[in-house]
Order: structure tokens, then sequence, then C-alpha cells
């Protein structure tokens, strides 16, 4: 379902614009374009403005939760009395029966009808435990209320009652007023009405007896949370002033936050008694029910939508400027030429659009994504693969080098540097492929020895206590062999012979030479610790 139709909304602008460029009354500000086409001198280009969705009736798209889930009347049948005739005790509620059901939905329904439908709590028969209810609306979307919630209730106004909101899905929530027969005595607070609020004073959470005082309850029906008060204290009684409130509205975080929603919460507290002592032998007198509850407000689209629209049970903002997500509150996919904001009602009447910006975002194909990085000021790759980094993922991790035959896009740009893991110093090495040896090693990866130097893989290959030297040699200082002199070989495990293997030179200790990963695999099988450092 469409609000608007935007398109509509563009090319009758379209038309307009050509003409006159007094297309918005200036008192109220409209915002409801988004983008115009317009004609200079340099010929068709985009005119972008603030925009954002009409408001309209929320109660359509609101998924109801009741707390407990059982509390609604009918299950089993009951029957009750009506408030302002005790001895009139002949009202059933029978869940099973559709003219006697009084399910939820039933607060949502076009009134109209008379007598009204109506949702109805079962009574309170458990009195004096208090007869608790929770109605929770959730929208799953953020909406900014724009007229009073008004409830009505069938039964009374409860004597006791707090409408709370969330910001964040019914993580956390927030009271938004309390309202009591005697506020000092329900929630210790002094009793205020919204006439008692400034400019200053706005966002303060009153209790109010305005809609609980008194008995009247046939002609008096209805609990306001008055929006329009509120508006009023910027934008004057008859609201003639709105380019004041949306000025306000722009600058503090707090105000805007105020009158935005994603769940409001009834929560009942107290039935109307319609006397002070409770008739404890009539308890089927006291019970709620609520015929109706009006949600007037719009998708909050942070002033980049006219549109909001409602697909598979979920609103959702129609974002233009090239910005998206479900409040328009990211910058399109390689729009992020600039940091996000959220469109402003100032200059009125237009607004600042604050659209997102095209970035041109050059990875050499080895990442398809950019993103704007506010504290920089500019917009880099990210996710570089083939072992690429860089802000155009135009360098080589660390660990390898730059193929200076291959293309900057090639998928083979990046040459592991293979640092010989005993010989180097690092895995790291430089621009042409070269690791940084430890003394005595050399080579482009440092795997081979200097003459003079032989390999010694240093730690633990023997161990006098586990007598992993053979043939009698002695282990010294857990590190190596010395062994008789018949016998060489790491763990003196090989009768001497006159040759030697190719590699680093045996030392006259009786050391052999053994390429790094020999004895890194005869380690392994020794199952002996792990490999600390190997020097030549
Ligand atoms: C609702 O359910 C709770 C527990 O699930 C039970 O204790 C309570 O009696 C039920 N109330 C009614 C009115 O059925
Ligand atoms: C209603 O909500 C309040 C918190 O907002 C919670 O403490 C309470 O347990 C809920 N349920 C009922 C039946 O009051
Ligand atoms: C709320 O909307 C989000 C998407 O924005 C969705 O993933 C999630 O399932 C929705 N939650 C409910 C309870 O509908
Ligand atoms: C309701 O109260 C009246 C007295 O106030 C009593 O006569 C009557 O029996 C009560 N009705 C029920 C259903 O308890
Ligand atoms: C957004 O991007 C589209 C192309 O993807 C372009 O046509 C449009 O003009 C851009 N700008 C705005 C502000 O919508
Ligand atoms: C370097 O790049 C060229 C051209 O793509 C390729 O033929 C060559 O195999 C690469 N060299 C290495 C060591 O990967
Ligand atoms: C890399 O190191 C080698 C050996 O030290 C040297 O010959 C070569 O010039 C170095 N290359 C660069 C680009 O620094
Ligand atoms: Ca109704």
């Amino acid at each position: 379902m469409h609000f608007h139709l935007a398109l509509t909304v563009q090319v009758l602008w379209t038309s307009v614009c050509q003409t006159s460029m007094q297309h918005y009354p200036t008192a109220w500000g409209h915002y409801d374009v988004c983008k115009s086409q317009v004609y200079s001198d340099d010929g068709l280009s985009w005119d972008y403005m603030a925009c954002q969705p009409e408001a309209a009736d929320m109660t359509q798209y609101l998924k109801v939760t009741l707390d407990p889930t059982n509390i609604t009347c009918g299950d089993p049948p009951e029957t009750y009395c009506t408030l302002e005739n005790p001895y009139m005790c002949n009202n059933e509620c029978d869940a099973s029966t559709e003219e006697l059901a009084h399910p939820p939905e039933l607060m949502f329904d076009n009134e109209g009808r008379n007598p009204s439908t109506f949702w109805q709590s079962t009574s309170w028969k458990k009195y004096p435990k208090a007869l608790l209810v929770n109605i929770t609306l959730s929208w799953n979307k953020t909406i900014e209320l724009t007229d009073d919630i008004v409830l009505t209730f069938e039964s009374g106004r409860p004597e006791q009652m707090v409408l709370e909101k969330s910001l964040d899905y019914g993580r956390t929530w927030q009271p938004y007023q309390f309202y009591a027969t005697d506020c000092l005595d329900a929630f210790t607070m002094e009793p205020k009405t919204v006439q008692d609020l400034t400019q200053n004073s706005l966002l303060d959470i009153i209790c109010t007896e305005e809609y609980s005082r008194g008995y009247v309850w046939k002609y008096d029906k209805t609990v306001h949370f008055e929006i329009k008060e509120r508006f009023a204290l910027f934008a004057g009684p008859q609201l003639h002033n709105m380019a004041s409130l949306y000025g306000q509205l722009d600058t503090t975080k707090n105000l805007r936050d105020f009158f935005t929603i994603t769940d409001l919460r009834i929560r009942l507290l107290r039935p109307a008694t319609g006397a002070t002592l409770v008739d404890e032998n009539n308890l089927s007198r006291y019970f709620y029910a609520i015929s109706d509850i009006k949600v007037q407000g719009r998708c909050k689209c942070n002033l980049h939508a006219n549109n909001c629209v409602y697909d598979k049970e979920k609103l959702r903002c129609d974002c233009e400027h090239n910005t998206t997500g479900p409040d328009c509150g990211r910058c399109k996919r390689n729009y992020q030429g600039r940091a996000w904001s959220a469109g402003s009602y100032l200059p009125i009447p237009k607004g600042t659009p604050n659209i997102c910006e095209y970035t041109y975002c050059e990875c050499f194909s080895h990442s398809n994504r950019c993103s704007y990085i506010e504290l920089l000021n500019t917009v880099i790759c990210v996710r570089c693969k083939h072992n690429t980094r860089g802000q155009h993922c135009q360098l080589c991790k660390l660990g390898y080098y730059r193929n200076a035959s291959a293309e900057l896009d090639d998928e083979n740009v990046c040459i592991d540097c293979n640092c010989n893991p005993f010989g180097s110093v690092s895995d790291r090495c430089n621009d042409t492929g070269f690791c940084t040896c430890k003394e005595g090693t050399t080579g482009p990866q440092c795997q081979e020895c200097l003459p003079g130097y032989f390999w010694d893989d240093g730690s633990q290959v023997c161990d006098n206590e586990f007598l992993h030297c053979q043939n009698g040699g002695v282990c010294i200082s857990n590190s190596r062999c010395s062994c008789p002199s018949s016998y060489t070989g790491l763990l003196c495990e090989k009768v001497r012979c006159e040759s030697d293997l190719g590699g680093c030179r045996n030392s006259n200790l009786g050391q052999v030479s053994v390429t790094p990963s020999f004895s890194l695999i005869l380690m392994l099988l020794m199952g002996s610790a792990l490999l600390k450092e190997n020097f030549c």
C-alpha cells in the first residue's frame, strides 16, 4: 500500500516548476517532494529537496500483543455487569461466539458502528490482587507521531495506567505519561496537565488526573496523549508556524526522539471502580474494555523519502537521494562519497536534502566494495582479496611482494615472500622478494647457510630425561647431542662416514647438517615440544 504516489507528484511538479517557483506554502513547509526536474540554460537537471511521507493512520500497520496472553474475556465464557448499573449482570462474553467475543482486533476496526465494537478483559475476579494488563503495539519501524494518541474506553477509564514507548523495537521502554485518579497516591507524582508545560519542560514526563478523574464515563470515555498541544508550544496555538517547530526538530535530537517511537505500551494498572470502595460481591463489574485506539503518524525516513510502503507485513521507506535502509539511514553502495546525514527541514521551505554522493570505487578488481571513512574523509576499498591491501587494494599484504610483470588487477599480482621460517628475521620481504636474513643465512628466502655456518635446530631436539640422544650421545643444554666419535647425526643415530651430505657444515662436535624441514619432521616424529627458534 502506498501512502503517496511519488511519481504523480514529480510529474506535477515538473510542469509547475517551469512556470512558478512558489509551489510551497511557506508557513507549513510540505516536504512532500524529494526531487524535481528543472530546466535551465544548461538543459535538464535534478533539483533535490528534503522530503517526508504524509501522515497516516498507523493502526493499520501494527502488531498487538497482550500480556497476560489469556487476559481477553470469554474463555471460559463469563457474564459481567455494567458499571453504571450493578444490577444489570446479564452481559455475556464468549470467545467462541463471534457476536459475543471481544478480541484485541476490535480496538482497531473502523468505528462508527453502534454499539461500538471493543476488546474486553476478564473481570477482576482475583481482587484484591491487581488486575494488570499490558497492551503492546509494535510497528517494527520507526514512526513519527503527528497527532494525539487517543484511547476510547467502554468500561470507564482506568483509575491507574501508564503509557510507555520504545524507540528500539521493544528492547527498552520509557514512560510517556502517567494517568491516575490520584497521581500522588498512585505514582508519588504531582498532578499536572499538558497546559502546565512550557518550551523548556516539554520533554517532562507528567502524571495527569485529567483523564481519570470523576465518574462520568458515559460521556467522557477518552484518554489522550497530547501531541498537538506539545507541538503548539513551538508552532503556535493553531500550528500556524510549523516552520518554527521544524527548525527546533532539526536542531534538537531529544525533541525529535520524543515524538519518535517503534512501539507503544499501555499498562493498565487498576480498572474503573466508580467508587472509593470496591464492591467485593460484584467483581464482575470491574474490567477493562477499549473500543478504539488512534495513532496518527508517519514513517520516519530521515527526510529522504516521500513514500512509505507496506510490503510483506512490514513498513519501509521508499528511499530517495541514493539512501537506503528501512529508515533511509545509510548511503547506498557506491554512493558513499561523503558521510550520510539526515535531510534537514531547514532552510524553510525546501530544506536541505543532504543527498548521498556517488563515489568512484576503484579496487583493481580485488574488491567490489568501498566504504566512506568519516575520520579521514575518504573512500577506501573494503575486504581486498588476492593478498592485496590499501585504499584501492593497490598494495601487497605483508608477507607478499609485487609481481613486477603483472598488472595491478592481476589475481597473481602479489607473490608470497615464502621467507624461510628458520633463516629469516620475519615473514616479510622487500619489493623484489628478498627476506631479511638472520646471521649466517643467505638466499632470497634466507634458505641457505653461509660458508662456516650450519643448521642448528636449536631447541629441544634432545633431552637427558628422555634419553633421546642415542649410541652414548650426551645431551648438551637440552639442545643438541654430543656424539661419540664413531657416531653422528642429530641424535647420534648414524654411523660416521667420510662423506658429508650437502648443505651447511658439520661442526667437530659431531653435529650434522640437516635441512630445517628434515629436523622439523624428526621432532614431530619424536613428539617433542614445538620448535621455538632455529639458528645457523
Ligand atoms: C492465564 O494463564 C495463567 C497461567 O498461564 C493462569 O494462572 C491464569 O489463571 C489464566 N487466567 C485466565 C483468566 O484464564
Ligand atoms: C507489563 O510490562 C511491565 C514493564 O513495562 C512488566 O514489568 C510487567 O511484568 C508486564 N506484564 C504485566 C502483566 O504487567
Ligand atoms: C522486523 O524487521 C526486520 C527487517 O527490518 C526483520 O528482519 C524482522 O524479522 C522484523 N521483526 C518482526 C518481529 O517482524
Ligand atoms: C451485586 O450486588 C448486589 C448488592 O449490591 C447484590 O444484591 C447482588 O446479588 C450482587 N450480584 C452478584 C452477581 O453478585
Ligand atoms: C542516485 O543514483 C541514480 C543512479 O543509480 C541516479 O540516477 C540518481 O540521479 C542519483 N542521485 C539521486 C540524488 O537520486
Ligand atoms: C607474475 O605475473 C605474470 C603475469 O601475470 C605471471 O605469468 C607469473 O607467473 C607471475 N609470477 C609469479 C611468481 O607468480
Ligand atoms: C631487496 O633486497 C635485496 C637484497 O638485500 C637487494 O639486492 C634489492 O635491491 C632490494 N630491493 C629493493 C627494491 O629494495
Ligand atoms: Ca472498535
